[in-house]
């Protein structure tokens, strides 16, 4: 038996036209030649047409082999590609068939755990990877992209070169600046992988689900005249100034329950967790004591008061809403998203700003904290930094902050 090799199904699951596997380690060339009715493998950056061979040595499949430097991997690990038809049970033959040359299949975590390891990747690297794959939206691409090249690795390496130099006042300075930087912008950067949750509550008829359709710029959600119209929690993720955001439609609040689906709807919306509510009003925008009593505690702090139905209404005062606008015309939305952007996104007025500008920062929590950490440390007691210990906390978040517990 040859050495082990790896070997990772990068095409997405499910049926497809073309299945690719990734195969890399150092016993992947032999196996890979072994498994080819044509036995020889194309040189660095080429690609040929193969037969792969099953156990009796008949042909499996028609395959294209690629030699794909590390450079051209989403994984930083140099790896052969094996592209084979794509139908679900090929797809498996074709893994069986690695299993059965020596290959252990991994998955993403998996991949990206081994490049972790061989130094193909640093662990902030991995982490925007992975968040890469997962994007959503333009911005969150483009931002994770930049990442995973290395744009924040390189600043966490030039903050840990400024503490290990000796003590002086220049350094020291620009090392505050720089990681203060970095504090700053993590609101902004991690929203972009950790999506922000709004549920959209507020009385039974004052336009919640026409506001969630108008946000989702679709028809998702029922909407009538007819108070009690949602039932359930809808689900959906929008794009605000193109950063991910998930909103949840939600049951309008009543008194009087209609039968005990909408009770139970009224309890689990009681119980439910998020980072913010968005809480409808209709004209005239004075909140009652229904809307105080869903309010108190829980939603306090963390409520944008909307006002809708402007339409209806346009000359009445604001009065308690923090904005008023009008879900079914789209009149006044603009001014919620700027709300939103400024209140939970970590973008200052002035919007929007342009998807390719959001500054490299600390994109998750645990590197969010290790840098949090080393600020700390560099000015816990002016004039004798601990840099022993921001130097320990930066190299944390660079190689150690991923895979997160
Ligand atoms: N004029 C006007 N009507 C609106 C506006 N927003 C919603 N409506 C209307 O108000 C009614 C209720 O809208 P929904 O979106 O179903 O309200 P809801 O809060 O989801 O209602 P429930 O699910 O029953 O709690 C519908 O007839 C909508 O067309 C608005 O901005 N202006
Ligand atoms: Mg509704």
């Amino acid at each position: 038996m040859s050495e082990a090799f790896f070997y990772h199904l990068a095409s997405p699951p499910g049926e497809g036209g073309i299945a690719v596997f990734e195969l890399f380690g150092p016993g992947a060339s032999e196996a890979l030649a072994a498994g080819l009715a044509g036995r020889r493998l194309p040189g660095p950056g080429r690609s040929r047409l193969d037969s792969l061979l099953d156990e009796a040595g008949e042909t499996l499949d028609e395959v294209v082999v690629g030699s794909q430097p590390a450079s051209s991997m989403w994984s930083g690990i140099e790896a052969f590609t094996l592209s084979v038809h794509g139908g679900s049970w090929l797809q498996e033959r074709t893994a069986s068939r690695l299993d059965s040359l020596g290959g252990v299949g991994l998955d993403r975590a998996g991949v990206l755990r081994h490049a972790l390891e061989l130094g193909a990747v640093d662990a902030v690297q991995a982490a925007a990877c992975e968040l890469l794959l997962d994007a959503r939206t333009d911005r969150s691409a483009k931002f994770f992209s930049r990442q995973r090249s290395g744009e924040l690795s390189k600043i966490l390496s030039q903050c840990v070169e400024l503490a290990e130099e000796p003590v002086n006042t220049a350094g020291l300075g620009k090392l505050e600046e720089i990681l203060r930087g970095l504090v700053e912008g993590s609101v902004r950067a991690r929203r972009l992988g950790e999506p922000l949750q709004l549920l959209i509550a507020g009385c039974a008829n004052t336009g919640k689900s026409t506001l969630f359709n108008r946000f989702m710029e679709k028809e998702r959600a029922a909407v009538s005249s007819q108070a009690g119209t949602t039932r359930d929690l809808l689900r959906g993720t929008a794009a605000v100034f193109d950063v991910p955001v998930e909103l949840a439609d939600s049951v309008g609040l009543r008194l009087e329950p209609e039968d005990t689906v909408e009770a139970e709807a009224l309890s689990l919306l009681a119980r439910r967790e998020a980072d913010g509510c968005l809480y409808l009003l209709a004209p005239p925008w004075r909140l009652t004591d229904r809307d105080r009593s869903f309010l108190a505690g829980r939603w306090d702090r963390k409520t944008v008061l909307v006002g809708n139905k402007l339409d209806g209404a346009p000359d009445l005062p604001a009065e308690d809403a923090d904005v008023v606008l009008s879900a079914l015309t789209g009149e006044g939305f603009d001014s919620l998203l700027d709300v939103i952007a400024q209140r939970w996104l970590g973008y200052d007025a002035g919007l929007p700003v342009d998807i390719n500008e959001d500054p490299a920062a600390p994109f998750t929590a645990s590197q969010a904290a290790a840098v949090e950490q080393a600020l700390s440390a560099l000015v816990k007691t002016p004039g004798t930094p601990l840099l022993d210990e921001v130097k320990r906390c930066l190299i944390i978040g660079l190689q150690y902050s991923w895979p997160q517990e």
